[in-house]
């Protein structure tokens, strides 16, 4: 049988296979030392009549290992790498120590093949985050690597179930083999490494049995390279309480019902839902389509958890960021991004040297910023330590983005002055202009980039130094 890409993507669902995630249990001692080995493995990501699938994975397997902390608790991560290639550990939406923060060059060196580096950082902001490889990222996420880390409320919600559902998107061949077409310029210079074979928890069509006004957490992650998901529920009824592990602080009833879900790579929405379904029947969650809907989690109603639904829940605790003083001298930055098919890009700076697009393109480098691509030698801003920061962005590229600072959560600004909700990665539609505002209060180097990771790996990262 011949699988083309097309049915992979919406021929899913053969598969029904309930796979739990191993959870490295947060134990009762502080700090909690875990070993995190990334190696290769292979995992069942198609039909059972298909073979397995080679991948890379912390611990073999993919996703990794969910680690749970508590809130304010350390955590030391002996990473132990065995894989073929040089690697290192970003703990993604963790405000921690720079040393720790697993950029190479900038925060640590490189972690070669059979090499060891030991992470050891507190978790101060309770919520939904994820670790992931920081080089040659966008072949070693495509393969398999990344983990979810969960930091527990000191008193957390009411919830029968809390499940962290890591939405990814894969590229595989013929045979089930992961695509090994890294680095195809139709990709970096597009809308990056789009997949044909999505999977939650590593299944095609995840399963979760649930009763009747059941009330779950749901944490979404999106860990796939550049796709940009658009997401529904049917059966399943309740509130947005956390994007990108931070709390939102609009009143519950306003977020009620549930629209459409956009979940841009890297960015978090924590749900807490109440199990509407019929008895009998399922909830799902699904991605709504022209050809159909394409259903990402199914969770089949047996029994009735209680009468009727528990009353709204409260919001969740903030978490101690610093609040942006709206009357405080913010200093400005511009960063322009451009680039990419169907741009007005005609040159930029490559290792000091303006140069054409051409040799851009031989180059593999087809995006800047600011005139610039790649890390340039200088930050974007060297700020004091406690400064309040506004970047504008100018989204000037035909193509969406989405974001990411490192080290801290942001503030999107509104046409009316006031700021959206915390977050660590800001989805941008072509030619959008935004500017996110945070205190920077964290000292050290920080890296700002696109999570489309081939757009990443092609040139679009910059860095800002806070004193
Ligand atoms: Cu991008």
């Amino acid at each position: 049988m011949n699988i083309t890409r097309r049915q992979f993507v919406f021929g899913a669902g053969a598969s029904a296979a309930i796979m739990h995630l191993p959870v490295a249990k947060a134990a009762l001692n502080n700090p909690q030392t875990i070993d995190l080995q990334a190696i290769t493995g292979a995992t069942q990501l198609l039909p059972e009549k298909y073979p397995k699938t080679p991948i890379w994975g912390y611990g073999g397997m993919a996703p990794g290992p969910t680690l749970r902390v508590r809130q304010g608790e350390k955590l030391v991560c002996n990473f132990i790498n065995d894989l073929p290639q040089a690697s290192t550990v970003h703990w993604h939406g963790i405000r921690i120590d720079n040393k720790m923060d697993g950029v190479p060059d900038l925060t640590q060196a490189l972690v070669p093949s059979k090499g060891q580096f030991r992470y050891e950082f507190v978790a101060p902001d309770a919520g939904t985050f994820w670790y992931h490889p920081h080089n040659k990222t966008s072949e070693q996420m495509a393969r398999g690597l990344y983990g979810a880390l969960i930091v527990e409320e000191k008193s957390p919600p009411e919830v029968d179930q809390d499940e962290v559902l890591m939405i990814d998107d894969w590229r595989l061949g013929q045979s089930g083999q992961i695509d090994d077409s890294f680095g195809a310029m139709m990709d970096w210079s597009h809308g990056g490494r789009l997949g044909n074979w999505i999977t939650v928890n590593g299944n095609a069509r995840y399963q979760k049995p649930v009763k009747q006004n059941e009330r779950l957490r749901l944490r979404l992650i999106n860990t796939s390279n550049a796709r940009i998901f658009s997401l529904l529920l049917n059966g399943l009824e309740g509130w947005v309480v956390a994007l990108d592990g931070q709390p939102i602080e609009t009143p519950f009833e306003e977020s009620k019902p549930l629209d459409r879900l956009s979940l841009a790579p890297a960015q978090r929405i924590d749900l807490i839902v109440d199990v509407t379904a019929e008895e009998g029947t399922e909830g799902v969650l699904y991605m709504p389509g022209r050809n159909g809907d394409h259903t990402l989690a199914v969770f089949s109603v047996d029994g009735k958890a209680r009468p009727a639904p528990l009353p709204t829940p409260k919001p969740l605790a903030r978490n101690p960021i610093p609040e942006i003083d709206s009357a405080a001298q913010a200093r400005k930055v511009f960063l322009h991004m451009e680039g990419g098919a169907m741009g007005q890009m005609r040159g930029a700076f490559l290792g000091g040297k303006r140069v054409g697009m051409r040799e851009l393109v031989n180059a593999g480098k087809v995006w800047a910023f600011n005139g610039q691509v790649e890390m340039p030698e200088k930050p974007l801003i060297s700020a004091a330590r406690g400064e309040t920061l506004h970047i504008e962005i100018k989204n000037d590229t035909s193509w969406p983005h989405a974001m990411h600072l490192h080290g801290f959560h942001f503030r999107k600004l509104a046409e009316n002055g006031r700021f959206g909700p915390l977050r660590d990665t800001l989805l941008m539609d072509r030619e959008e202009t935004a500017t996110i505002a945070f205190v920077a209060d964290n000292p050290g180097k920080w890296l700002l980039h696109c999570h489309m990771l081939e757009h990443v790996s092609s040139g679009m990262m910059t860095w800002i130094e806070v004193a």
